[in-house]
């Protein structure tokens, strides 16, 4: 596996099925068309665009495999990758399969991604630091959050944002939805719970998590 190559991935994680990667994409999809007829989303779709027609499905683009970023190494470049990638664990792991639970969605006007609530087993495959490094470091409070807080599945990005923002989106909303400020905008929808937290975040908390079957891997430039 990569882990005993010589030159490290881009990026570690947890890469989710071909099969199952449309399921996820047709769910966020149709998501989307419900939150865009939401009268509250209506309400605050200025925060997207100044577009009269807002079209949240082709306002943000993917490319490349549906993953869990667990550690992005950089080719080697980042702190710690090449102590990430020598663990047991990991090199154990390489190539195998496990399940994700996918817990929400949240679409902001940078990202649209899912929460993935890892199991005690896949949190020993997330790096110390995974939740506060890099541009994480800047996120007020983020030490406060559990471990493993920062684990998603980016789904989309708005022109010109990078993936990376996906993850710093997530730290902030879990932030929000953590504090005493609950908010006033909250719709009961057939998949979810539904909340506004400003700002152009919406945060959909499933009924029922969704399951998707992964391989942990890595990934090169
Ligand atoms: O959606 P993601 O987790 O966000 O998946 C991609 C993957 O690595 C390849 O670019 C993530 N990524 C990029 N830069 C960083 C960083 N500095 N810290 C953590 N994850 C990163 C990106």
């Amino acid at each position: 596996g990569a882990a005993d190559d010589d030159r490290l991935p881009l990026f570690f994680g947890f890469f989710i099925n071909p099969f199952e990667q449309e399921k996820v994409k047709s769910f966020a999809s149709n998501f989307l068309k419900t939150l865009s007829t939401q009268e509250a989303f209506r309400e605050h779709s200025g925060e997207f665009s100044s577009e009269k027609e807002l079209n949240l499905e082709q306002y943000f683009h993917h490319e490349g495999p549906l993953h869990c970023t667990t550690k992005f190494c950089d080719g080697g470049k980042a702190d710690g990758s090449g102590k990430y990638a020598l663990q047991e664990v990991v090199k154990e792991r390489y190539n195998s399969e496990t399940k994700l639970s996918l817990t929400a969605l949240m679409v902001t006007p940078r990202t649209l991604g899912t929460r993935v609530a890892l199991t005690p087993e896949q949190l020993e495959l997330w790096p110390e630091g995974g939740d506060t490094d890099g541009p994480a470091a800047s996120v007020p409070g983020v030490g406060t959050l559990p471990v493993g807080s920062r684990a998603h599945v980016t789904l989309g990005c708005a022109m010109g944002v990078e993936a990376v923002q996906t993850g710093l989106d997530l730290l902030e909303a879990e932030l929000l939805l953590k504090g005493d400020q609950t908010s006033d905008v909250r719709v009961e929808l057939e998949q979810g719970a539904l909340v506004y937290l400003g700002e152009g975040r919406w945060f959909l908390t499933l009924k029922e998590p969704m399951v998707v079957s992964a391989i942990f891997s890595g990934q090169s430039a």
